[in-house]
């Protein structure tokens, strides 16, 4: 039998890859954020690197809760793992009651990407129900594409929609789904840009509208400091690489939506309005208080 050759991975560089693909959105969503950040804490633990890795996206009070949950334990490996847990849970129980607002033949209209959103939907099909599912494309990095390929491969039919095509979907839908990346203590639940227009416009046309979310999208910092949740602005060259001194582009990644004006939030809690989630999550989640 020949030798094994040991491969020499350097560490530091896996830490700052991770680190880079976190931040150029290479991988994407909250949840994956969360994961990717927890992975890159087995690597590096020191203070600075934590900090570094709360950083990486400024709206993520997910990963900001799962990296100070594993951070607590002695062993590292050991607290990622049990952090890690937690994910597998909160999707089965978010799916338990997201299931009861799917009903067969429904138009669902969804924005971007939330793994939240597509594994509920993907349940939902799993479990018999056939429905027909509205995608924005979400300009400008197009995040809309892997939801439409993600729920195609579940065997669900997808209607992709440019951004400017959105109303199309929201008069035929039944209800508009949508993910978070941060939930405030005022009850403003951070997701993409463009969520907040189409939480407007689904209101206007009178449609149900959800948000599904694991609850430690809470932000619990903002229990003490009040709402100063910030909000990520990117660079324009993710809009348009162009060069010239009279024309600023902007790119601004996320918007708060009012959680009163929509039906409820579906989390591990159930489905609840704003006041009962926050009043569960101190009651549950004490240890991030
Ligand atoms: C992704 C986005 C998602 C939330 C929730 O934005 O806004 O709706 O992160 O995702 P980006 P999940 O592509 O800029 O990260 O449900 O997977 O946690």
């Amino acid at each position: 039998m020949g030798k094994v050759k040991k491969r020499n991975v350097n560490f530091n560089s896996k830490f700052e890859s991770i680190c880079r693909d976190i931040k150029t959105v290479k991988i994407q969503g909250a949840t994956n954020v969360a994961k990717a950040a927890l992975e890159a804490l087995k690597i590096r633990r020191d203070k600075q690197s934590l900090k570094i890795l709360k950083n990486l996206r400024p709206t993520e009070p997910l990963t900001r809760n799962m990296l100070k949950f594993a951070n607590a334990f002695e062993d590292i490996n050991q607290g990622v793992r049990e952090a890690t847990l937690y994910f597998p849970w909160a999707d089965y129980m978010i799916n338990y009651y997201g299931l009861k607002v799917i009903k067969n033949n429904d138009k669902i209209m969804t924005h971007c990407h939330s793994s939240n959103v597509v594994k509920l939907l993907t349940a939902a099909r799993n479990s018999g129900r056939k429905f027909e599912v509205y995608v924005t494309e979400t300009r400008p990095l197009f995040q809309g594409r892997k939801t439409a390929l993600d729920l195609a491969k579940a065997g669900i039919k997808v209607y992709y929609l440019t951004d400017l095509q959105a109303r199309i979907g929201l008069k035929k839908c039944d209800i508009f789904l949508f993910g978070a990346d941060a939930i405030t203590v005022d009850g403003s639940i951070a997701n993409k840009i463009g969520t907040e227009l189409f939480v407007d416009l689904a209101k206007q046309y009178n449609k149900k509208i959800y948000c599904v979310t694991q609850a430690l999208k809470f932000d619990p910092e903002t229990l003490k400091e009040g709402h100063k949740e910030k909000l990520d602005i990117r660079d324009g060259k993710e809009v348009w690489d162009i060069k010239n001194k009279n024309i600023e582009v902007l790119n601004n990644a996320f918007e708060f939506v009012k959680a009163e004006k929509i039906d409820g939030i579906i989390s591990e809690f159930g489905i609840k309005k704003i006041n009962d989630f926050i009043n569960t999550f101190k009651k549950h989640y004490k240890f991030l208080l």
